[in-house]
């Protein structure tokens, strides 16, 4: 059995001591290889071939009975043996499995961004969507829940706070559109802090800095399908002493370029301009410079990323990400705004599935109809 690079010590102990239990007799207790000797004796059956339940090599225990990890510790990068076993196991079926890897510094709205994904995915995607809890952390659980009530506007939520640095999130959603016709599809968003983003900059004082955390190159390298989202907050000041926003861009995308060259493959990307609706309002006039084109916005504002990722194919996309309407008071969102994560996630899918459009698409027709009446889209 492949061991969980994430697995702690006690875990395992833990693990095993069940596996232990579930040779035991569950009425009497009883060790299941004296029973085995007892009805050995009692009837001349043999019950050599029997013998696998108690092989060192194969020791099944069902999902059920696993122990469930409370976090994915990133606090030290995986060891070279255990970055070997989490590639082998993100390569076992690795065609199925679809990552979404957001960058970005801390405070740029990730973890928002993928709040409003998953809030869109559960209450307006027609189909089913689950969060798989085999598959999760209790962190990963609680964060999943923490991010609905805070979008179902439950009154008593906890707050969203910055992300662990000590950690990293994976949700692991599963998607079955209601038309039949349409792939179902798992996707992965990973939510990881600013900080690790941040520490693709190289700093001198810092000797880990200037390369991503390996359990983020490890998905990169690995075969599952990986899409790419760089969030880019301008509303946010560089501030004196932090690395500016864009060289946190700038570094993550020379990573992935290595990787990329090396490995002979492209990730499909996005550039996201969070928090759109603060661009709207205080940054409007050069929205209406730019012909609200969010590519010319961003070619503006970060030129020396936004050239580069432009330019390295005209598949990679860019939106003014707005997610509803936030109070002035704290982050409390009075109205969603579907719109935005609808695009994001119709653009997921796609991608995923070779074309394959999640939702029905309005016809030409319905379309002129729609104009006719005054809608815009
Ligand atoms: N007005 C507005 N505020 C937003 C929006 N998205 C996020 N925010 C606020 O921005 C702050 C930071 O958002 P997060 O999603 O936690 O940022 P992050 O990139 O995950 O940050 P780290 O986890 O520290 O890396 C929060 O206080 C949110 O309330 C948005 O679309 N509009
Ligand atoms: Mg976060």
């Amino acid at each position: 059995m492949l061991k969980n690079p994430f697995d702690t010590k006690e875990a395992s102990e833990q693990n095993h001591l069940n596996n232990d239990d579930n040779l035991q007799n569950i009425e009497t207790n009883q060790p299941l290889e004296e029973i085995v000797s007892e009805q050995d004796s009692e009837n001349s059956l043999d019950f050599e071939s029997f013998t696998f339940k108690k092989s060192e090599k194969y020791e099944y225990t069902p999902q059920s009975k696993r122990v469930r990890q409370s976090k994915r510790d990133v606090e030290n990068d995986l060891t070279d043996e255990e970055y070997h076993e989490r590639l082998m196991e993100l390569n076992t079926n690795a065609e199925n499995k679809h990552y979404v890897l957001f960058f970005g510094q801390p405070a740029s709205g990730k973890t928002w961004i993928i709040g409003s994904l998953l809030h869109y995915m559960k209450n307006y995607l027609g189909g089913t969507v689950y969060l798989d809890s085999d598959k999760s952390t209790d962190s990963e659980e609680e964060l999943f829940y923490q991010l609905q009530d805070r979008f179902n506007g439950v009154v008593h939520s906890e707050k969203i706070t910055s992300t662990d640095t000590k950690q990293y999130f994976e949700f692991h959603i599963s998607f079955t559109p209601k038309d039949s016709s349409k792939p179902p599809m798992d996707i992965i968003f990973i939510d990881a802090s600013g900080e690790h983003s941040e520490q693709g900059f190289r700093n001198r004082h810092n000797e880990k800095s200037g390369k991503l955390p390996n359990y983020l190159t490890a998905i990169l390298e690995s075969k599952v399908n990986t899409k790419l989202a760089f969030v880019y907050d301008q509303s946010l000041i560089d501030e004196k002493g932090s690395i500016p926003q864009v060289n946190v861009l700038n570094a993550v995308f020379t990573h992935i370029q290595h990787i990329q060259l090396s490995q002979k493959k492209t990730f499909p990307k996005a550039l996201l301009l969070s928090k759109a609706d603060r661009i709207y309002a205080t940054d409007m006039a050069a929205v209406e410079r730019n012909g609200y084109d969010p590519m010319h916005y961003a070619l503006e504002k970060i030129p020396s990323f936004a050239n580069s990722f432009f330019n390295e194919s005209p598949n990679n996309k860019t939106i003014f990400y707005k997610m509803g309407t936030f109070s002035t008071n704290s982050d409390l969102i009075l109205e969603f705004d579907t719109e935005c994560p609808s695009k994001l996630f119709r653009w997921l899918y796609m991608e995923g599935t070779g074309g394959t459009s999640p939702v029905k698409e309005p016809t030409c027709w319905n379309k002129f109809m729609g104009w006719f009446k005054g809608e815009s889209k």
